[in-house]
This record gives C-alpha cells, sequence and structure tokens, in this order.
C-alpha cells in the first residue's frame, strides 16, 4: 500500500521536473524557430525584392490602422525613433507569443502550431492587403510560419521524452544539439541572403524604418486637376521609371554619403543625417524624360521633399568661372548641368521623399537631384554619391558621347489623355490631357477636330510654372473616324513647335495627333 503510494508520488515528482525541464527548453524552442522563420522570411524578401519581411508587414499594417493621435504621441515621444520603436516592440510581442507557442508545443504540438499559424496567417493577410506589395508581399511571412511549423516540429519531438523522463541524457543532449543548430542556421541566414539578394532586404527595412520630414499635405493644390485628364499627382508606383541600372543600387542611408568637390572653396561631405538637420523644402515638379516621344508617357508628377541645392553649393562656394556640374550615381551614371540652374530661384533640389515617401529604392533611394526645367538625363541623378563642381569643356556626362545633346532644357508639349482607346457615342465627350514647359509655364492650350480651326480649351489652375498643366474642352462629336489634335503656347508666348522631330538628340517635337471612332 505505502510503497504504491510512494511510487506514485515519485511519478508525480517526476512529471512536476519534466514539465518544468521541458517548460524552459519549449521556450526556448519557439524563440529559435520564430527567429529562424524571421530569417528565411528576410530572405524571402530580398531574393522576391519585397520589402514585405513579416515584421514589416505587420507593422505598415499597425501603422495604416492606429489611431492618429497615437501617431502623433508616439512621434512626441520616440521621434525620427518612432518607427525604430514599432517594429522593436512587434519583434518582442512577436517572440514572447512564439515562447507561448514553444510550450504549449511540447505537449500538444497541434496548439503550439495554431500559434505560428495566427502569427504568420496575420503578416500574411496584413502584407496582402496593402495596396503597395504587388503580388509577392505575402511569401516571405508564408515561407516564415512555414519554417516555425517545421522547426517547431522537430523541437517538440525532442522535448516530448523529457516530460516523462526529465532527466535523460539522451534526449538532453538531442534539444541542446538541435537548438545550437538552429541559433548557428538562423545567424548564418542573414549574410548568405546579402550574398544571393544583395542588400535588398536590409535597405528596404532600412527604408521602411525612416521617418523623413513630413509635407504639410499631399493634396494636390486646388483646381489643378481637369476632369477625365490623368492624376495631377502620379502615385509613386505609376512614376515612369528609366535609368541603365542592371541592378538597381542598394545603398543603406546611414552608408550614403555625398561629397561636393571640384572647382570650390571648401569641399563638403554630407552624411544622410547632416542632410535632414538642413533646411528642408516641399515643391511639386513634373519630371520629363527626353526620350518621351509626342504623346508618351515618360513623364510625372511628383511632391519632392529636399534640400535646396544652392544651399550646399553657396556653402561650397563654386569658383568664378566654374558653369557647371557633374553629379554621379553610385553605379557610374553621370549627368551635367549648368550651374546657374542650381542657383537661380527655381529650387532645384537634393530630393529624398517623393509624395510623403522615402525615395522608392528605384527611383533613387536614399538621395537624388531634382532640376525644374530639365530633362532627366542632364539633371536627375539617381543613388547620388557625388557632385563635382566643373566646366562643360571639362567632362563628357554619361549620355553625351551616345548621341545626346549636352544641354537639356525641357521642350513645351501637349498631350491628350482622353478619350483614347475608348468607346466614344455621338453627342458632347469631354477631351482633356496634360501640357508642360517646366520652368517657364504654359498659357494656352487648343484642340483641333480634322484639321479644322483650333479651338480654345479650359486651361486647370496652374500650382507654378514648374508643374504640368491640364487642360479640358468638350467636343460636339458626330458619328465616324476624326482626328484630334492638341497644341499649347508657353508663358512668353511661343508657341509649341509643330515640326516632327524624334527624342534624340534633345527632345520630340510635333503635335499629338489622336483617331477616334464616334458610334
Ligand atoms: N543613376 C541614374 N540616375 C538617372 C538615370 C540613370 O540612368 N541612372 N537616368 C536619368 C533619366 S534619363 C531620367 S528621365 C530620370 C528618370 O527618373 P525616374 O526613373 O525616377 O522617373 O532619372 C535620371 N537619373
Ligand atoms: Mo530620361
Amino acid at each position: 500500500m505505502d510503497q504504491q503510494l510512494a511510487e506514485r508520488e515519485q511519478a508525480s515528482q517526476r512529471r512536476y521536473d519534466g514539465r518544468r525541464a521541458t517548460r524552459w527548453r519549449g521556450a526556448a524552442a519557439g524563440v529559435l524557430a520564430a527567429l529562424a522563420g524571421l530569417a528565411t522570411g528576410s530572405v524571402t524578401a530580398g531574393l522576391l525584392g519585397t520589402r514585405q519581411t513579416p515584421v514589416v508587414a505587420i507593422g505598415s499594417a499597425f501603422i495604416d490602422r492606429v489611431p492618429a493621435w497615437l501617431k502623433d504621441l508616439a512621434i512626441a515621444w520616440f521621434g525620427t525613433k518612432d518607427k525604430d520603436v514599432l517594429r522593436t516592440g512587434i519583434l518582442l510581442v512577436l517572440l514572447a507569443l512564439a515562447a507561448v507557442g514553444g510550450v504549449l508545443a511540447v505537449r500538444r504540438y497541434w496548439a503550439g502550431a495554431l500559434v505560428v499559424v495566427a502569427l504568420s496567417g496575420l503578416a500574411i493577410a496584413a502584407a496582402a492587403t496593402r495596396a503597395d506589395t504587388g503580388q509577392t508581399g505575402f511569401a516571405p511571412s508564408a515561407v516564415a510560419g512555414i519554417t516555425a511549423l517545421l522547426l517547431l516540429r522537430l523541437f517538440s519531438r525532442r522535448l516530448e521524452p523529457l516530460i516523462d523522463f526529465p532527466d535523460d541524457g539522451v534526449s538532453r543532449r538531442g534539444f541542446l544539439q538541435l537548438s545550437s543548430g538552429v541559433a548557428l542556421g538562423t545567424a548564418a541566414v542573414g549574410p548568405l541572403g546579402r550574398l544571393v539578394g544583395g542588400n535588398r532586404a536590409a535597405v528596404a527595412e532600412a527604408r521602411e524604418g525612416l521617418s523623413l520630414p513630413k509635407p504639410p499635405s499631399l493634396d494636390p493644390p486646388p483646381g489643378v486637376q481637369a476632369e477625365g485628364a490623368t492624376p495631377w499627382a502620379t502615385p509613386n508606383e505609376d512614376f515612369y521609371r528609366i535609368d541603365t541600372a542592371l541592378a538597381v543600387p542598394q545603398i543603406m542611408p546611414s552608408d550614403w554619403r555625398l561629397r561636393i568637390h571640384g572647382m570650390v572653396d571648401k569641399e563638403l561631405e554630407l552624411s544622410f543625417d547632416d542632410l535632414l538637420k538642413r533646411q528642408v523644402i516641399h515643391k511639386w515638379v513634373t519630371l520629363t524624360c527626353v526620350s518621351n516621344e509626342v504623346g508618351g508617357d515618360l513623364i510625372g508628377n511628383a511632391l519632392w521633399t529636399g534640400v535646396l541645392l544652392k544651399d550646399l553649393l553657396d556653402e561650397a562656394g563654386p569658383a568664378k568661372d566654374a558653369d557647371a556640374i557633374q553629379s554621379t550615381s553610385k553605379d557610374g551614371f553621370t549627368a551635367g548641368t549648368p550651374l546657374s540652374t542650381l542657383l537661380d530661384d527655381r529650387q532645384a533640389m537634393l530630393a529624398f521623399a517623393m509624395n510623403g515617401e522615402p525615395l522608392p529604392v528605384e527611383h533613387g533611394f536614399p538621395v537624388r537631384i531634382v532640376v525644374p526645367g530639365l530633362y532627366g538625363y542632364v539633371s536627375a541623378t539617381k543613388w547620388l554619391t557625388e557632385i563635382e563642381v566643373t566646366r562643360f569643356d571639362r567632362f563628357e556626362a554619361y549620355w553625351t558621347p551616345r548621341g545626346w545633346s549636352e544641354l537639356g532644357p525641357i521642350k513645351l508639349s501637349s498631350r491628350i489623355d482622353v478619350p483614347l482607346g475608348k468607346k466614344v457615342t455621338a453627342g458632347p465627350v469631354t477631351v482633356a490631357g496634360v501640357a508642360w514647359d517646366q520652368h517657364v509655364g504654359v498659357s494656352k492650350v487648343e484642340v483641333r477636330v480634322d484639321g479644322g480651326p483650333w479651338q480654345p480649351t479650359t486651361l486647370a489652375a496652374d500650382a507654378s510654372i514648374d508643374t504640368w498643366r491640364q487642360w479640358h474642352w468638350t467636343w460636339q462629336a458626330s458619328r465616324g473616324t476624326h482626328i484630334l489634335q492638341v497644341r499649347a503656347v508657353d508663358a512668353k508666348g511661343t508657341p509649341q513647335i509643330e515640326a516632327t522631330a524624334p527624342p534624340a538628340p534633345d527632345g520630340s517635337t510635333g503635335l499629338h495627333t489622336i483617331s477616334v471612332k464616334v458610334d
């Protein structure tokens, strides 16, 4: 009787020890499985070129949903570190829940697995419901979840025997081996990911973590949108992209340096933080590519945030006989820009944000040049690393020996956006579009039908002479196929060049002409 009791007592004591022994091991297993999952998730993000690591996905969803007052409070408390705090917070909560999942998984694998499925499901849902993540945004979180599930299974197999036999050396050693294996593997995955995926994930995360000075408003100025025309402000994801970079340069903001040198009194070297400490401006500027064909879409309008190049150049003190800068990108691209366009009132800038977001990596992250009035190839250097103050007779920029003009002021041009390729029925039809002559301005836009008389259109409000201007006109359309044409006049009264010219060497000319079938 007594012996039975003692045996039972012993057994229950052993189970108690077993539970204790497996509890902290289970928690460690959960944390290790989660860290390994986050690591494979990051590598997946790097390979796919998405910035949606699981933590970023959850963080972005959180930021989207959090009330404004809480955001303000976070910024008041943590300043520009608010996003670091948020990411650390999310990581800690994830790891704490993973620890709970690990403890549960020792005795009931499915219960721990449920925790993992719930957490990765949350991240997958967060990534999948965001507009800007593309098709692959969910994948890093899915890979993270699968990694964690598999590892948790291995861990729970090793830990199960310890419940009944807490002193079993073989099981203990097995757990230790598996833990150190997983820890080593996790530590190795990061550098491996950078090797195969470039620095993409790290740069994407750094970009996501930046808190930059925000423009007072992202809304277009009142009255600039003409009914039916292209959106006046071009969203970042729709902004045209032109560059010679086979692989987009990946620059960590913390590594970025800009050297301003050459024909100057004082050489300057700036870090990204140095730039942020300077006076910041926000300015709508319409960027245009010299390769844009008549009627083409290599043009976009964005709200740029950055610092005035004039301020920096004044500090460096250009020599009297300098007439140009040669700007250089991380990938070796160069542009030659007249010094005068950087020192006059047009507010040429070093931009680090676009439409209120850090520059997208493909648009020059972390810093690019924006000069109103000049085509991109002579001014808008992305992934900027160097500015040399010099003279045009001392260098040739990237495109000059390749058949393009040394100087590239944007040409006055106009475009019909509607009714392009749309079904049109006889009666009143809205005809609308854009016209641009950056840093000169547009004063008039006219359209004509079938070579008839030029008709005045209604111009939308002008935000500034550095942006495109929208126009619209109501056409009393009759049945049949018709030819529509548009032309603009600049703010000085000079009409658009009607003769057709190709983009090379200094920008296309000619009238945008479309054919419309009216039923
Ligand atoms: N580093 C780098 N910057 C560059 C280029 C390039 O090839 N490399 N192309 C220029 C050209 S031709 C244009 S039109 C603009 C386009 O800028 P976007 O891609 O942001 O629209 O970037 C300019 N900056
Ligand atoms: Mo361009």
